[in-house]
């Protein structure tokens, strides 16, 4: 087999890529592990910022997400007691975010690609192992329905997240690894009830970090920070929404509505940076290349940015022979991922409960007062919040 650029994973990043490729006639081959229902199901993501909302209005997948994205001027923040709100849209010079699901994006997504001929969606690929990617014969070998295959390609995008083949198969020298593991994790929950506030709700409380998300008007996600050793069934639905209501603060806690979960899950959470994003003709896209704690909104997004930069470079190539983006591309994204692990470790450390010492909370909270009180401050939270712009010399 043989195609111009071999996708492996066939989430958000590797879907997208595949979709602005096609639109200038550059073929793929998408090998993804997993089935297409498999994929669809997982529920993460729900924040999309305006870099990501333009990347998938190009990409032609906008129309539902344009229909149904719900657009958020601001979030709230609670602490001590006390409830602030950040106007996004009035200290960002009028950016907004938008509530889509992850899930209902990658639907959109599915349905475009496979109706689209330059791209080819391989699931179920087992063993896939990128191989001559230093060596300018960038190959892949897998196994689709029991038959061993093997795919010759231009380049390799590794689009295959946190877990994938691509990152594991660069020799431990050529790569640098940045990573923080954070000593809890996120237990999220669905349900079919209306969101408790129009608005996201982000929760310092003693007992724990808790998140107030919705995905429509009648769907709501919440999240509660748990101990890592948790075990999700150890979690009814009762123990949760107590739980919530007892970190929530009023007006919020007595009018959540409660109801059956139909998901309920535990994320570990993480920073995670290798460097560089290339090595040869592999590049690293999305969760592949880095990971954020979900605090601050930012891994889908980042996603966002790294294949408007490897599409835009693999197309100055395509087109006008030009190597020069190709060059830059681990550089010009890893500018932004940085600027996005700093906040979300930021967000992260200040808005949840490390230890027990109570000195902890006073800090925190002296420290967000002191933000809130300042227009610099909020200013500074609602321009990350909203994403920075993606760099405007890679053209
Ligand atoms: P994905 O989505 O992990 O997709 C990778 C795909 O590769 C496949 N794969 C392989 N295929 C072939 N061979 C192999 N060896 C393979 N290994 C893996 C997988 O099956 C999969 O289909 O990575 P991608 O495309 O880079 O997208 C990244 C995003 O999914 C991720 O950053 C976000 O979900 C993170 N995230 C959030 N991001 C936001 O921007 N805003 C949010 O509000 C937000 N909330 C969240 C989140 C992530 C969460 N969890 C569960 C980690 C909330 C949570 C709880
Ligand atoms: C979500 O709705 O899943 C969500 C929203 C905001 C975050 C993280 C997750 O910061």
């Amino acid at each position: 087999m043989k195609t111009q650029i071999a996708i492996i994973g066939a989430g958000p990043s590797g879907l997208c890529l595949a979709l602005l490729l096609s639109q200038k006639g550059i073929k793929s081959v998408v090998l993804e592990r997993q089935t297409r229902d498999y994929v669809e199901a997982r529920v993460r993501a729900g924040i999309l910022e305006q870099g990501m909302i333009d990347l998938i209005r190009h990409a032609g997948v906008g129309g539902r997400m344009d229909k149904e994205g719900l657009l958020h001027e601001g979030f709230s923040l609670v602490f001590d007691h006390q409830i602030k709100r950040i106007d996004l849209a009035g200290l960002s010079g009028g950016k907004k975010v938008m509530v889509y699901g992850q899930t209902e994006l990658t639907k959109d997504l599915y349905d475009k690609v496979l109706q689209d001929d330059n791209i080819q969606v391989i699931f179920e690929a087992r063993d896939v192992l990128p191989t001559g990617f230093f060596d300018n014969k960038p190959t892949i070998s897998f196994i689709a329905n029991g038959e061993p295959q093997v795919l010759h390609c231009d380049y390799i995008a590794g689009c295959d997240g946190y877990h994938g083949a691509s990152r594991a198969a660069v020799p431990k020298d050529r790569l640098r690894e940045y990573e923080r593991v954070y000593p809890f994790g996120w237990l999220g929950l669905l349900a079919e009830t209306p969101p408790v506030h129009e608005e996201l709700i982000y929760v310092n409380h003693p007992r724990g970090f808790a998140l107030c998300s919705m995905r429509s008007h009648t769907r709501s996600r919440y999240y509660l920070q748990v101990p890592l050793t948790d075990q999700v069934e150890a979690w009814s639905d009762d123990a949760f929404w107590h739980e919530l209501r007892l970190r929530l603060p009023e007006p919020y806690a007595s009018t959540l509505v409660t109801g059956p979960s139909f998901e309920k899950s535990i994320a570990p959470l993480r920073s995670f940076v290798v460097e560089p994003l290339r090595f040869g003709s592999l590049f690293l896209v999305g969760d592949a290349g880095h990971i954020v704690p979900p605090t601050g909104a930012k891994g889908l997004n980042l996603a966002a940015s790294d294949v408007h930069y490897l599409s835009t470079a693999l197309i100055a190539w395509y087109e006008a022979g030009r190597q020069d983006l190709l060059d830059r591309y681990s550089e010009t994204a890893l500018r932004r991922i940085w600027a996005a692990v700093r906040f979300s470790w930021w967000f992260t450390s200040v808005m949840h409960k490390f230890s027990d010492d109570p000195i902890e909370q006073k800090i925190q909270v002296a420290e967000l007062e002191y933000l809130m009180r300042s227009q610099a401050g909020q200013t500074t939270i609602a321009e990350n919040y909203v994403g920075l712009d993606f760099a405007a010399d890679f053209v």
